[in-house]
C-alpha cells in the first residue's frame, strides 16, 4: 500500500471512529438492551453489535477487498494477515459501559500484508483518541507524544486485575505477587484497550493480563510498538495477533526486569 493510500485510509478510519463515538454518546439517553453471552459477567449490548455493524458497512462499502475481524462475529473468518485486515472491538470494556458509562473504548487496528499500519483507541466519554500511523509516532488527539522512557519496577504503576493474583486457571497466582509488592501501585480499569493505550502514552508503566482476544489488544499492540514499548505474551514470546493470548506490555527495560521475576515456571495451562 503506498503512502498516499495509507494516509487516505488513516483519515477515513479516524472519521468513522469519531462517528461511531457520536452514536455511542447519543445512546446514553436511551435504554440499553443488555444480554449475556456465555455467563452473567459476559455482557453484550445492542450498541456493541450496532457499532460493529456500522464499521463493517462502512468498510465493505468503500473497501470491498478488506477483511474484518470483529468481536461480535459479523465480520469475516480471518485466517491470516494477507491483504488489508481490520481488527475491531466496537466496545472494549462492555461491563464498564453498562455499569459506569465510562472507561470503555472503541478499538480499531489495521494491518496490511502482516505489517502494523494504523491504530485507534477512542475513549469516547473522555474524548481521548490514541492513534498512530506506523512510523510517524503516537498521538493523543492532535498532540504527538514522546517515545517511552525507561523506568524500574520500584518506580512503576502496573495495570493488573485482581483476577490474576487470586487462584485462577491461567497462571500460578503467586508469580504476579511481586508486581504488587515491589511496584508503586497497581491499577485495573476493566478495559484492555485503554490499559494498553495508557502504557503507550506512559500513564501506566506496564500491563499484564492472561486472557485476551485479538480485538481486545490488536490496536494496543500497534500503539505500544509505535511508542517504543515492548509487547509479548506473559512468557516473553512474540504474540500472534489472530490468537487468544496472554499479554504483557511495558517500557523495554521494565519488560526485561519483570520477565526475570515472573517467567520462571509461568504456566498458561493452555487455556
Ligand atoms: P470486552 O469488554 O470487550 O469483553 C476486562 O478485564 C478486559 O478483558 C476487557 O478488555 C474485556 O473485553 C476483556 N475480557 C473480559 N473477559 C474476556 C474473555 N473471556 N476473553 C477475552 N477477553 C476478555
Ligand atoms: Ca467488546
Amino acid at each position: 500500500m503506498d503512502s498516499a493510500k495509507l494516509t487516505e485510509l488513516y483519515e477515513t478510519a479516524k472519521s468513522w471512529v469519531f462517528e461511531a463515538g457520536e452514536v455511542i454518546k447519543r445512546s446514553f439517553s436511551s435504554e440499553l438492551n443488555i444480554t449475556y453471552k456465555s455467563h452473567a459477567a459476559d455482557l453484550v449490548t445492542d450498541m456493541d453489535k450496532g457499532i460493529e455493524q456500522f464499521f463493517i458497512d462502512k468498510i465493505k462499502n468503500k473497501y470491498p477487498d478488506h477483511e474484518i475481524l470483529g468481536e461480535e462475529g459479523y465480520g469475516d473468518k480471518v485466517k491470516n494477515l494477507d491483504g488489508t485486515v481490520w481488527i475491531i472491538d466496537p466496545i472494549d470494556g462492555t461491563t464498564n459501559f453498562v455499569h459506569q458509562q465510562l472507561n470503555f473504548a472503541i478499538s480499531v487496528g489495521v494491518f496490511h500484508d502482516g505489517e502494523e499500519k494504523l491504530a485507534f483507541i477512542y475513549d469516547v466519554v473522555r474524548n481521548e483518541l490514541f492513534h498512530c500511523k506506523a512510523g510517524e509516532g503516537l498521538y493523543l488527539n492532535e498532540e504527538k507524544l514522546p517515545r517511552l522512557e525507561e523506568t524500574t519496577l520500584d518506580k512503576s504503576v502496573i495495570g493488573l486485575n485482581a483476577t490474576w493474583i487470586t487462584p485462577n486457571p491461567k497462571i500460578d497466582h503467586q508469580l504476579l505477587l511481586p508486581l504488587v509488592r515491589k511496584s508503586r501501585g497497581t491499577r485495573s480499569y476493566g478495559t484492555a484497550a485503554i490499559e494498553l493505550a495508557y502504557v503507550a502514552c506512559g500513564r501506566l508503566d506496564a500491563y499484564v493480563t492472561l486472557r485476551l482476544s485479538p480485538w481486545d489488544f490488536a490496536a494496543g499492540y500497534i500503539l505500544i510498538k509505535e511508542a517504543g514499548g515492548m509487547i509479548s505474551d506473559v512468557n516473553g514470546k512474540a504474540v500472534n495477533v489472530l490468537d487468544k493470548t496472554s499479554i504483557f506490555a511495558a517500557k523495554p527495560s521494565l519488560h526485561q526486569e519483570i520477565l526475570g521475576l515472573i517467567s520462571p515456571g509461568t504456566s498458561t495451562n493452555g487455556q
